[in-house]
């Protein structure tokens, strides 16, 4: 579904608040998604400890937050923005898209537990619209 005008405006909005909180919350959504959806460690098996408070999972958690901050910025033009990030995850890193979602749930959970007040309904339902974008544009390049 794409985004209407409000969406985006909502979510730029909200991500005013998420900004500063970005590394911390990825940390914390990455070490969640580790734990609760066990078939994701494959891929960071190459780093040994895979527990939520682990150097490497606090490190990796912010950089994806980063990027989706990123994204948040170029949310009117999503698939040309992430098509590099699609290719490396399609042909590198080989992440099965399926995954892109699961972060997404975790990423979505934490930004609940981190602003009780400000993660409303209606900016849920948008940051959730926008989560199935981005997980599209990240899905681009897998042909
Ligand atoms: Ni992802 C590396 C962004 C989902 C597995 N990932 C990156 C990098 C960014 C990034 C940025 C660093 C790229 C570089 O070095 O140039 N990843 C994102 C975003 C999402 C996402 C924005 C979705 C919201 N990645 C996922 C998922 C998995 C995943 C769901 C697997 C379950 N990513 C990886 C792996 C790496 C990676 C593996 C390399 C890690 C390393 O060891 O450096």
């Amino acid at each position: 579904m794409s985004l209407s005008s409000k969406d985006k405006t909502v979510v730029k909005t909200f991500w005013g608040k998420v900004d500063s909180k970005s590394a911390e919350i990825g940390g914390e959504a990455l070490g969640r998604m580790l734990v609760a959806y066990p078939q994701t460690k494959t891929y960071f098996s190459h780093w040994g400890d895979l527990t939520p408070s682990c150097p490497q999972v606090k490190k990796h958690g912010a950089v994806i937050m980063a990027a989706v901050g990123k994204a948040v910025k170029n949310i009117d033009d999503l698939t040309s923005h992430l098509s590099k990030l699609s290719e490396l995850h399609a042909t590198q890193l080989r992440v099965d898209p399926a995954n892109f979602k699961i972060l997404a749930h975790n990423i979505i959970l934490v930004l609940g537990m981190y602003f009780p007040g400000d993660f409303t309904p209606e900016v849920h339902v948008s940051v959730d619209k926008f989560f199935n974008n981005l997980a599209w544009a990240l899905s681009e390049r897998y042909r």
